[in-house]
């Protein structure tokens, strides 16, 4: 709900000065919601006056969200490090047998979502590498003893990358979309939520066969996406960014997934009310595209295009994660610098204006950084956490966790109002550990 401060504050931020005359057109096209090109996101990565992008972004994200940040009570588990791929910038895998593999047993997982269950999470984030043993009876009773363990929890779980695996392990690899599509349909059966946004690294062929030959590339990556999305599950997407890839190879990346979602939004646009208005692909084809916000707010909740409606089945996040460089084949590679880390977060927000939410992952960016993100782009911070096993921010240690208290004096102290949101947004109403999402 966009109140009359929010208005206030969209007119503030988008009056803000460009210092750089060359951002413009570019501020212009924000004012009146019109999308941005390639040539007009390489000028946001070229431009000394990174305050400029930041203050767009920060127009664009008052207009969805007016003056709410959120997070969620969650809890990651990465159920196994054993990995059939050996991706350069991961520091996380093991092949099976070596020292520091693991993998948790069903009942462990049960365990854990009880343990989810009585600290009130609402959420379990779960991936893993691709085990090259593994059946698919283990995902599938992984999701049934979670549902049957803690009901309410929502299991977003699995990259793209795990499901065509999957897809392979079950032998359905040779039936292709259908096939990958009768994976997320098993999944979702035994109680798959939605699909987290990792894995898609960045959409180029020099960038994958350099970094992460073997693991799919954009097409499949897409594809996944694009069938979850047919069964009416939600999923996220990611950019790895700051490894060997350039700023137009971020770019490109933006621009394929915005296209996949007009394709999903411009289908609903005739019910929706959503304005569809005509722009150039990244291939330079021209395309529907549709934009969430102008100068009149179109996005109107957390299911699109309207609650009467009701559609899910789309992208909701976009997450850039920054690379981590310790213990990877890349370790000699520096990493992002928060000045980089803020204008990524912030290009992301202006490029991506039909993707509702903006991710500033605080395991990644570090709370400081990621709560002064929220002013320059983000809304969400991700959640309470607990356990990560794929990047750590501070020494070796797995338990990366914060409180609901510190992440709402975070949220308060950049400005704004915290909302606890289930995974798809809705918000959360809590007593203590008990929870019910709001109506
Ligand atoms: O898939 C792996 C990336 C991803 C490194 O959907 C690395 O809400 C940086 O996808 N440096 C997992 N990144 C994280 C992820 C995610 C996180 C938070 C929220 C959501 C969501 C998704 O992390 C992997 C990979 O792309 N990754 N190694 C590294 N060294």
């Amino acid at each position: 709900m966009v109140t009359t401060a929010d208005r206030q504050s969209v007119a503030r931020a988008s009056n803000a000065r460009v210092r750089d005359p060359d951002l413009e057109p570019i501020a212009e096209k924000v004012r009146r919601g019109e999308r941005l090109t390639t040539e007009d996101g390489l000028a946001l990565y070229e431009t000394p006056d990174l305050w400029t992008v930041c203050a767009l972004a920060n127009v664009v994200r008052r207009r969805l969200h007016g003056d709410v940040a959120y997070y969620n009570v969650n809890r990651h588990l990465n159920y196994s490090n054993v990995c059939a791929l050996s991706c350069s910038f991961c520091a996380f895998y093991r092949k099976a047998g070596a020292d520091g593999a693991y993998e948790y047993s069903v009942e462990e997982v049960r365990a854990e979502a009880l343990a989810a269950r009585e600290a009130g999470a609402t959420e379990m984030h779960i991936v893993g590498g691709l085990h090259p043993y593994l059946p698919l009876s283990y995902y599938t009773e992984m999701l049934a003893a979670i549902r049957e363990a803690a009901p309410e929890i929502h299991i977003k779980a699995f990259t793209a990358v795990e499901i065509v695996h999957l897809a392979r392990v079950a032998k359905r690899g040779r039936d292709g979309y259908e096939g990958i599509k009768s994976i997320l349909a098993d999944l979702s059966e035994a109680g798959l939520g939605s699909l987290p946004g990792g894995g898609a690294e960045v959409f180029d062929d020099r960038v994958h066969d350099e970094a992460y030959k073997g693991k799919i590339r954009a097409g499949q990556w897409l594809d996944v996406h694009r069938a979850a999305h047919e069964l009416g599950l939600n999923s996220n997407a990611t950019m790895l960014y700051g490894h060997i890839e350039e700023r137009a190879d971020r770019i490109r990346h933006l621009e394929m997934l915005r296209e996949q979602q007009d394709r999903t939004l411009a289908a609903w646009a005739d019910d929706g009310g959503l304005r569809v208005q005509t722009a150039r692909g990244h291939d330079g084809r021209e395309t529907n595209a549709v934009v969430l916000t102008g100068p009149d707010e179109q996005y109107t909740g957390p299911r699109l295009p309207t609650p009467e409606t009701s559609r899910t089945g789309y992208f909701q996040t976009i997450i850039p994660l920054p690379f981590f460089p310790d213990d990877s084949a890349l370790e000699h590679l520096p990493s992002p610098t928060g000045m980089e880390n803020l204008r990524t977060l912030a290009i992301s927000r202006l490029m991506l204006d039909n993707f509702p939410h903006v991710k500033a992952f605080w395991i990644m960016q570090g709370l400081e950084l990621a709560q002064f993100m929220l002013q320059n782009g983000a809304d969400d911070l991700d959640g309470t956490v607990v356990w990560y096993d794929i990047t750590k921010l501070t020494g070796p240690t797995t338990h990366q966790e914060t409180s609901v208290r510190d992440l709402q004096r975070a949220i308060r102290d950049a400005g704004f109002r915290p909302v606890e949101r289930d995974t798809l947004y809705r918000p959360v109403q809590r007593d203590g550990k008990a929870w019910r999402v709001a109506t």
